[in-house]
């Protein structure tokens, strides 16, 4: 085909397409157009696209620059009739519109974050073993999270260092001494065995609860430590209550949890809400990993709720769920979980 007769071809089908879009006044018939100039299969272009083809090899690069030129023209007056048709819902481009015959695209979606799904899994096992879930405020009086749990007034816990106190105006007033009241001040829970006390001030005896929930600490980022992390805390109050079922309760959640093959161990320690007190470790990458503290509920804290020690016992736990969490996703630094970064939480899709 002569170079002439092909650029008459595409200034011929410019022109028609000039005239006939004046016509198109509706989506559908702007739909129709496109299909009959720049449909995929036999479009108007599409034939004329074809002519390249016999077109002598000297003048193939003048013919196709023309033919890029009139497509591009083309698909450009579709846009613009597109926005005249459409309004503020029309693309915005002027880019080829979307073609319905290709293939769908999957919408990336997001993931639910593996500290929920801890969170969750972690229910559910606790659920299986008779606890049930409850809740707890982030906020918290020094009642809860100290007085009633028999942290005394010189504790080094209660230490403004290692919490993090509320700026109220009763807390920026000097403070009053031996006026017998307990302290005004609130405080980010720095523990969930909060929960423990406002379980026991208003459920009827017997009880087996658990709770989850976000705990804050003054403590700087490592690779184990967060200063906002979660605690599973666990509770259970009966006539006969004994150290056995506590241990019994923490393996057979730790190999529910973390798989048969986990080896763990339970070290003696001090809290001041149980008597006696053990830490829970778990080995780990050739060390043991600290995943929480437990022990037998000290008759003080029963007494601060007005339960008799004597007619009942118990025993509770708290677990680090980002310590879980990370030991069964195999992640070995706790501040991934919290960067946002979305190349790390998609790997968690499930
Ligand atoms: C407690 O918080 C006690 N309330 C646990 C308890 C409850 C004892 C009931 C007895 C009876 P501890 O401070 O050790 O204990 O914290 C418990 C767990 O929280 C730790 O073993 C660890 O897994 C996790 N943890 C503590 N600090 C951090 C931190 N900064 N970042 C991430 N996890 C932490």
């Amino acid at each position: 085909m002569a170079l002439d007769q092909f650029l008459t071809t595409l200034d011929g089908l410019l022109e028609d397409a000039h005239s006939s879009l004046e016509r198109v006044g509706t989506a559908e018939a702007l739909e129709e157009f496109r299909v009959k100039y720049t449909g995929a299969k036999s479009g108007a272009l599409k034939s004329v696209q074809k002519m390249l083809g016999s077109i002598d090899v000297k003048d193939k690069p003048a013919a196709g620059k023309r033919f890029n030129q009139v497509r591009d023209r083309i698909e450009e007056l579709i846009a613009q009739a597109a926005l005249r048709l459409g309004g503020e819902s029309a693309p915005k481009s002027s880019g080829p519109l979307l073609d319905p015959t290709l293939p769908g695209l999957r919408p990336r979606i997001g993931t639910v974050h593996p500290i929920t799904q801890t969170l969750e899994h972690l229910k559910e096992i606790m659920g299986r073993l008779g606890f049930n879930v409850t809740e707890g405020p982030e906020i918290e009086d020094q009642w809860h999270n100290f007085v009633a749990l028999n942290i005394p007034e010189d504790h080094p816990a209660r230490d403004p260092l290692d919490n993090f106190y509320l700026a109220t105006a009763k807390s920026l007033s000097p403070p009053s001494t031996g006026s017998g009241e307990a302290p005004a001040e609130r405080l980010l829970r720095s523990q969930t065995s909060t929960v423990q006390i406002r379980v026991m001030e208003k459920e009827a005896l017997p009880l087996r609860i658990i709770s989850l929930g976000r705990v804050y600490r003054p403590d700087a980022p490592d690779a184990t430590h967060f200063p906002m992390f979660h605690q599973m805390e666990g509770l259970w109050v009966d006539r006969n209550v004994t150290m056995a079922q506590l241990k019994s309760v923490l393996r057979l959640f730790a190999t529910s949890y973390l798989g048969g093959d986990v080896n763990i161990r339970f070290r003696p320690s001090f809290f001041p809400f149980t008597e006696p007190s053990v830490e829970v470790d778990y080995w780990w990458n050739g060390q043991w990993i600290e995943f929480g503290g437990a022990g037998m509920v000290d008759p003080n804290v029963f007494q601060a709720v007005g339960i008799d020690p004597e007619a009942w016992s118990g025993f509770a736990f708290g677990l680090g769920v980002e310590r879980l969490c990370m030991r069964r996703f195999g992640i070995t630094d706790i501040r991934d979980l919290y960067r946002s970064d979305v190349r790390f939480l998609r790997q968690f899709a499930t």
